[in-house]
């Protein structure tokens, strides 16, 4: 075993992890090697000290203001609805924006034992989330005759089956080049009360993934940014892979991002409770902050305007925009993305006596970074307010949940269609459901031109494009 590893283990207080090292055979005591070189000590030091850590989120809410918002009401903002459309279309016409897919979360909630982006969730098609996002960005490239590649970020658990997912099914459509799958990046979960890094089994760390905000360094390291620069891309949509309500490339949404010159921009809803579990957008000091539902106390969640209308209202729901720009210059800062600590159960083995132990109470620290939290960093930062039921309708929780579950996901899905088909002038009956391919119609708009007014739908229908 090289004594430098060994020394270099023993400065940081970790030369537990080599306990069990003479009974590992030879091949593995390289892997393993590499993977315990790869480990930044010195970090994870720090992390679990909590040097490096978030604010102090009361101080931060005492200073706490609105953000600057595009409200839902168009008479409350600086640009019309129809000129950021305008805008929107140029940029996409002249070829702009790309799209980045965050799929590299486990689905524990729900669950579902594969990616989540491989759940059934169309309620007639049974078409996956992958699929339909997919088929969106592949309708909206149609639309605007320029390609709008996807880089689509996964974990280690979820990239084999993602990739294969996408192989055996043509990619739905996406140009081979416009496809590209890159993997985040891991970090060890360590002992709560020690610092010391826990072992998933002999010669193995417990490692997992590092948040969303991993997307920033996997992006650079793959080459994805680059890429992005050298297509000429200026913006990217970036969506998590649970809600198939999200309108990407939405043109009002990317509209107002372009006109106020944002470097980032952030789809909000009005918040349904005080305490619904998304992330709170603040505005502090001049600079847009998101405060995460489990970060927010209890007490300031349910502060209220004389009006009756919450004081924190903007509730993320992870649709941003960014430009490539910015993300370059991110990059460039090592710190640009805080890591924020989880308390987890994690089994692990006993590096002395390789005695497997499953805590019954959480025990271990796992470290995640958060892609929101560039948000302090962006110049011009904007939310804008989005209708819940036009945009957002995530997929959480195994049935019998209250919210998120696959149930209250299709009811969203075929609730918006039946109101598109409506607006498109179609009697549909009540009880029927509806679903519309996104190959068919990516909007109210499009729906009305292709669908004879008074067209009646009395039984179950799933309008598709015919190829
Ligand atoms: C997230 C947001 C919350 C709100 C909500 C809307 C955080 C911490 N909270 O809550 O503010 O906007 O979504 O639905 O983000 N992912 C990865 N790699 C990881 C971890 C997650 O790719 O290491 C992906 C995951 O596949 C999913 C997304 O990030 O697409 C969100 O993850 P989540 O479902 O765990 O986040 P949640 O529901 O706590």
């Amino acid at each position: 075993m090289s004594q430098s590893l060994k020394k270099h283990l023993r400065s940081h207080g970790q030369e537990h992890l080599l306990d069990h090292w003479s009974r590992l055979p030879s091949d593995q005591q390289e892997t393993f090697a590499d993977q315990l070189r790869a480990v930044d000590l010195s970090l994870i030091a720090r992390l679990h000290a909590r040097r490096d850590t978030v604010e102090d989120i009361p101080a931060m809410i005492a200073r706490a203001e609105p953000p600057p918002a595009f409200r839902l009401d168009p008479a409350k903002n600086p640009f019309s609805p129809s000129k950021a459309r305008q805008s929107a279309d140029e940029a996409l016409r002249d070829g702009q924006l790309g799209v980045v897919l965050v799929a590299g979360g486990q689905g524990t909630r729900l669950g579902f034992d594969q990616p989540k982006g491989m759940y059934p969730i169309g309620p007639l098609s049974g078409k996956t989330l992958f699929q339909i996002h997919v088929e969106k960005i592949v309708a909206a490239a149609r639309r605007y005759g320029a390609s709008i590649p996807l880089y689509l970020m996964t974990s280690p658990a979820t990239d084999e089956p993602t990739r294969r997912f996408f192989a055996e099914n043509d990619r739905f459509g996406l140009a081979e080049e416009d496809l590209r799958i890159f993997c985040q990046g891991t970090m060890p979960a360590v002992d709560a009360a020690t610092g010391k890094i826990l072992l998933a089994g002999p010669g193995c760390l417990a490692v997992s993934p590092d948040g969303h905000g991993g997307m920033l360094a996997a992006l650079h390291a793959t080459g994805g940014l680059a890429d992005a620069r050298q297509r000429g891309l200026k913006h990217l949509f970036y969506f998590q892979v649970d809600n198939p309500l999200v309108d990407i490339c939405g043109r009002e949404f990317v509209g107002y991002h372009l006109l106020a010159r944002s470097e980032l921009s952030s789809q909000v809803v009005a918040k349904r409770d005080p305490l619904e579990r998304v992330g709170n957008i603040i505005s502090v000091d001049g600079r847009l902050h998101v405060i995460e539902y489990s970060d927010l106390p209890e007490s300031l969640a349910r502060r209220r305007h004389p009006d009756g209308s919450l004081e924190i209202w903007a509730g993320s729901i992870a649709v941003h925009v960014f430009d490539v720009a910015f993300l370059h210059r991110m990059v460039e800062q090592v710190d640009a993305l805080p890591f924020h600590h989880a308390m987890k159960i994690v089994p692990h083995v006993d590096p002395a006596t390789g005695r497997r132990i499953e805590p019954d109470a959480s025990n271990a620290i796992k470290f995640e970074r958060f892609i929101f939290d560039l948000l302090p960093s962006a110049h011009r930062a904007i939310v804008v307010e989005v209708d819940r039921k036009e945009a957002f309708a995530p997929l959480k929780n195994a049935s019998g949940d209250q919210h998120d579950t696959p149930e209250t996901v299709r009811a969203a899905m075929i609730s918006q269609h039946t109101e598109w088909l409506r607006r498109a002038r179609a009697e549909v009956a009540d009880g029927v459901t509806v679903e519309i391919s996104p190959r068919f119609a990516l909007d109210a708009d499009e729906l009305t031109e292709k669908i004879v007014p008074g067209t009646k739908i009395d039984k179950d229908t799933h309008f598709e494009e015919r190829d």
